[in-house]
């Protein structure tokens, strides 16, 4: 089967236009008369349609690339010979007439000396099309050239300007109107020194007769190709490919934002999409209420921004199943609720760990022995509790760690609410003990206790989980030496703690067996500096190895 360039016809006064759209790609299935590209310039825009049935077998263009009459498109084979045109049609180089654009009247033109009528030119074949836009509004100074409305078939839109300059005194169409050839546009009144023009030369060089063997005329080309220069032209016909409706001053409104025209939702007749369209798409954008499909392939399977945002590389996606058998499961609730908070204080944090450890020989004896003699009560007291009770004194030593950021200010809170980390089946949730400082050792443990069995049960309200100054993450009735914990934000700190364990620590005379306590401090280096961390943990190292500085 033959190869065939397909080529831009004669497109009128159009020279080097701008591709802005693609409508096939190679391997697509093209008919004859079937839109290939649109073409733009400055005041219209048009699609080129193929001159041949056949399957796309390369792309000559590419977007961005400026084009004329003669440009090879793409290269086609043809779907047959029947189908397969006669060279020189083929090539399109026969097909359309010459056309001519809008052209406004000559400056040079008798000045105006009355009220002049600017009236629609000679737009080709162009029958009944629809006005879609007006730029201009009575009182308005109108330069000659400068453009009166939109109008749009099926497959082209094209702004039609000005013949005369002139204050603009009545306009005499509106958006949906219907117009052609020779219709009254607007009345301006000739200012002084400005040039009217001829009647003749108002009208744009209207095309010649038609060639015949037209099949490859830019269909409905704006720039008023000639009657039988698009004889399959389908007034009735929907945009091709999908393509949106929008004049050219509208795509080029989008191209400069970077607005992906087909994704926007044209609320004009038809759908056609109008610049008010283009500017809520990007407010809706930019407010994080709307994500482009761009954007929505660069996130990561499970949800979430991709990154892009942070300039970060996109998430890797990977067929998992590739490699092995897999089983997906959706995330729980709380899972996605924590995780997006997680991401967003890992981030926007610049968090810090200090690392330390505290000898609980004495405490942890000191616990065991209480928890003998309170056995009958039922309250168990924990070392978690020791700690609430123990950072709610190092947080009245150093404030800061007990504050939240606001803009410039710092927010000191007299009130000392310690969230707990605690494991559920459905995932971490954060309990608080309120007003610790208020409360004993074995009240908090009790009240932890309670709370605890309420977020297994799934049953914790959102009052039982807000409002803490400060949060204690504890691992250490499962095992580990430190972690670095995230701060929940808007807290500035948070205390990891992990499992105790026997160690030889040096008296100054001789190694002793100490119970040491892992603990992990993590902190907001805006507000805390690293020495303070220091200070904090050395103090919160005193105070649970001798409990009794609680009461100074
Ligand atoms: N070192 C050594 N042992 C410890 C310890 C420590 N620091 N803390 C507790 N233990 C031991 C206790 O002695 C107890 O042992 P026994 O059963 O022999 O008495 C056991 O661990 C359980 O401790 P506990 O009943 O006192 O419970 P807890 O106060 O330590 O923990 C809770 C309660 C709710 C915090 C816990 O169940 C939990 O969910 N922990 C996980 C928190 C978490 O996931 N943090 C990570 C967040 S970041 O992802």
């Amino acid at each position: 089967m033959a190869l065939i360039e397909v080529k831009v016809p004669d497109i009128g006064d159009f020279d080097e236009v701008a591709v802005i759209e693609l409508l096939v790609k190679v391997g697509d299935t093209v008919k004859a008369e079937q839109s290939l590209i649109t073409v733009e310039s400055d005041k219209a825009s048009m699609e080129i349609p193929s001159s041949t049935a056949g399957v796309v077998k390369e792309m000559r263009v590419a977007l961005g690339d400026k084009v004329k009459e003669g440009s090879v498109v793409l290269v086609v084979e043809a779907a047959g010979d029947a189908a397969a045109p006669a060279p020189a049609a083929a090539t399109s180089s026969a097909a359309p007439a010459p056309v001519a654009a809008p052209v406004a009247a000559p400056v040079a033109a008798p000045a105006a000396t009355g009220p002049v009528e600017v009236r629609v030119p000679d737009i080709g074949d162009f029958k009944d099309v629809a006005v879609i836009e007006v730029f201009v509004k009575p009182g308005d100074a109108i330069k000659v050239e400068q453009s009166l409305i939109t109008v749009e078939s099926d497959k082209a839109s094209m702004e039609i300007p000005s013949s005369h300059a002139g204050v603009l005194k009545e306009l005499k169409v509106k958006v949906g109107d219907k117009v052609n050839i020779g219709d009254l546009l607007a009345i301006l009144e000739g200012v002084a020194g400005v040039a009217a023009p001829a009647p003749a030369a108002a009208a744009p060089v209207a095309a010649p007769a038609a060639a015949p063997a037209a099949v490859a005329a830019p269909v409905a080309a704006a720039s008023a190709p000639a009657a039988a220069a698009a004889p399959a032209h389908n007034p009735t016909a929907t945009p091709a490919l999908g393509l949106p409706h929008a004049s050219p001053s509208v795509r080029k409104f989008a191209r400069e934002l970077g607005v992906p025209l087909e994704e926007v939702k044209g609320s004009g007749p038809k759908g056609r999409i109008t610049a008010e369209d283009i500017q809520s798409f990007t407010k809706s954008v930019m407010a994080g209420s709307l994500q482009t499909k761009a954007q929505a392939a660069k996130a990561p399977a499970s949800g979430g921004g991709g990154g892009s945002e942070l300039g970060l590389i996109p998430w890797p996606k990977v067929d998992f199943a590739k490699f092995g058998p897999i089983e997906r499961k959706e995330l729980g609730r709380i899972k996605k609720i924590s995780g997006a908070n997680l991401l967003r204080n890992a981030i926007m944090i610049p968090a810090v760990t200090n690392h330390d450890d505290a000898d609980i020989t004495d405490l942890e004896a000191f616990r065991v022995a209480t928890n003998k003699e309170n056995e009958k009560s039922g309250v168990k007291v924990t070392m978690l509790a020791f700690l609430i009770k123990a950072s709610v004194a190092a947080l009245k030593k150093f404030p800061e760690f007990n504050s939240s950021l606001d803009g410039d200010a710092l927010v000191y809170k007299n009130y000392w609410h310690i969230g707990f980390a605690a494991d559920t089946p459905n995932g971490l949730v954060v309990p608080v003990i309120k007003d610790a400082d208020k409360k004993g050792v074995l009240q908090i443990s009790q009240e932890m206790g309670e709370l605890a069995k309420k977020a297994r049960d799934g049953k914790l309200g959102p009052a039982d989980m807000s409002g803490a100054t400060f949060t204690i993450s504890s691992l250490g009735g499962i095992g580990g030496r430190y972690f670095t914990p995230i701060i929940n934000a808007p807290e500035v700190a948070i205390l990891g703690v992990c499992k105790s364990q026997m160690e030889p620590v040096w008296d100054g005379k001789q190694f002793v067996p100490r119970l040491m306590l892992p603990l992990s401090l993590t902190w907001d280096h805006r507000v805390i500096d690293g020495a303070a961390a220091a200070r904090f943990n050395a103090y919160l190292g005193q105070i649970l190895s001798d409990f009794r500085r609680v009461l100074l």
